[in-house]
């Protein structure tokens, strides 16, 4: 087959879009590449709540991208302030020389970030936030002088992005097993959803702090001296919205001081609103050692990552002697100029429109919308939901896991003109905080519609 792929031209208005006619080269990620390419999905434009194929039929997103365009797409002044900043200065090392919008945006983040959660350290993507935190914690040790401190403790169904730490701690058995033997020293927490205890809970489930308990049997087997952190998203996301059980981060808190363990929160789609906080720390009342976050921080119109890290984290590498590098760990584009200024720009635009609030305000209509309209539909097997999001666990067609919720999905772009998210036989929905009563209500109908279309295999 030829290498070079013509353009074809689709459509006959003002939103007539080139897209290419060869869709083999993009291996594309976490996507079953055939179906797509047999019966592509595909976007060309967005603004605000909706994207618009290359024929210009509107999508509702109802995923705010990947739980990341949080103040909807294209937005203004951020694309502005992405024109501007790559006209002024479009790259510069953050190896030992800096920017001044670095410097804003690492101070604005530590503001909005609870208690001493002071310092800010960029890469760009929620994989390299994660891998970067799990290596904070272990050098942070060899630097306090407890060098044996290195386990790291993540737990089943948590997803910590695909990195090799990442994926160590993690949970999703998918993910792992297929790459081998992954970092060694990573034992996990059970998960903490129990149908049973817990169908149907609005917001965090009453049952289930106990099983941050679980950390005590496992400093047990290996010894406190032998673990350097715990590794936990306030929100279980990717495996289908898991919000953690009442009082059960509080205990895992209290456990890890108990140990001197490091809590390391996964805020990659918790940070930035999606809980009606500015960091689901804030909402739980308990801070955590160090904090990743990624998605949202630029409403994703720039590819940004990072971690925040406690005062005492931080003073325990400033020490040696003042020209050598404290700690050596960081990417090229750590606090590209371009993330800066999104950043930057969002973080106003999250302020100056009150998204977070508007998060907040809007869960209980969100959770009632959700909840009223699906709960008690046949097949419906439970709703979780926390914050504005959403997952509805549908039953599985017999003998095809999994089948039920992907054809979901692609009934949903296709037919409904809405874009959701499966996990196994589940449906996520995490729109926008710009989204009004009135969408809401629609993206309800919506699902209803694509379970209603999904009773039988087809
Ligand atoms: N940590 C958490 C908690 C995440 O949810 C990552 C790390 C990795 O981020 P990057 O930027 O490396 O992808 C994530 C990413 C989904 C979905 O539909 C979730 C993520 C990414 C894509 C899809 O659940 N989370």
């Amino acid at each position: 087959m030829s290498k070079t792929s013509a353009l074809r031209v689709v459509g006959d208005d003002a939103t007539t879009t080139a897209i290419p006619n060869d869709l083999q080269a993009f291996w594309m990620p976490f996507t079953a590449n055939r179906s797509f390419k047999a019966r592509p999905r595909m976007v060309a434009r967005a603004k605000d709540l909706y994207y618009y194929t290359p024929e210009g039929k509107q999508v509702l997103d109802g995923t705010a991208g990947l739980w990341c365009s949080s103040a909807g797409h294209s937005r203004e002044p951020i694309v502005e302030a992405i024109q501007k900043q790559a006209a002024e200065l479009d790259f510069a090392p953050s190896f030992q020389f800096g920017h001044p919008k670095a410097f804003e945006l690492a101070s604005r983040i530590a503001a909005l970030a609870p208690n001493d959660l002071d310092h800010v350290f960029f890469c760009n993507s929620g994989s390299e936030a994660a891998d970067t935190a799990l290596k904070m914690a272990i050098a942070y040790w060899h630097a306090r002088g407890k060098a044996s401190k290195t386990r790291l403790i993540g737990r089943e169904r948590g997803y910590h992005g695909v990195g090799f730490g990442g994926i160590t701690v993690g949970g999703i058995v998918a993910n792992r097993k297929v790459f081998g033997t992954l970092l060694a020293g990573a034992d996990h927490l059970p998960h903490t959803y129990n149908r049973e205890k817990q169908a149907f809970s609005k917001g965090e489930p009453e049952w289930g702090a106990h099983l941050a308990d679980e950390l005590e049997r496992i400093v047990a087997l290996h010894d406190a001296s032998t673990i350097a952190a715990v590794m936990v998203e306030p929100m279980a996301g990717s495996t289908g919205v898991l919000p953690a059980p009442q009082g059960y981060l509080k205990r895992l808190r209290e456990i890890c001081d108990k140990h001197d363990i490091l809590l390391i929160f996964d805020e990659v789609i918790t940070g930035f609103g999606r809980l009606g906080a500015p960091f689901a720390a804030e909402r739980y009342g308990v801070t955590p050692d160090l904090m990743t976050f990624a998605k949202g921080v630029t409403n994703a119109a720039a590819p940004m990552g990072g971690v925040v890290a406690r005062k005492h984290v931080y003073d325990a590498f400033m020490n040696g002697p003042e020209h050598m590098v404290e700690l050596f760990h960081g990417y090229t584009y750590s606090a590209h100029p371009l993330a800066c200024a999104a950043g930057l720009a969002t973080l106003d635009l999250y302020r100056d429109e009150g998204l977070f609030d508007r998060a907040k305000t809007l869960e209980p209509i969100w959770a009632d919308a959700i909840f009223s309209k699906l709960k008690g539909k046949a097949g419906v097997l439970d709703i979780r939901q926390v914050g504005l999001t959403a997952a509805i666990d549908i039953e599985s067609w017999k003998d095809t896991p999994g089948k039920r919720a992907f054809v979901a999905m692609d009934k949903s772009f296709h037919d409904e003109g809405m874009m959701i998210r499966t996990a196994g036989d589940c449906l996520v929905v995490t729109p926008p905080f710009i989204v009004t009563e009135n969408d809401i209500g629609m993206i309800a109908d919506k699902l209803s519609n694509v379970i209603d279309a999904t009773v039988n295999p087809s």
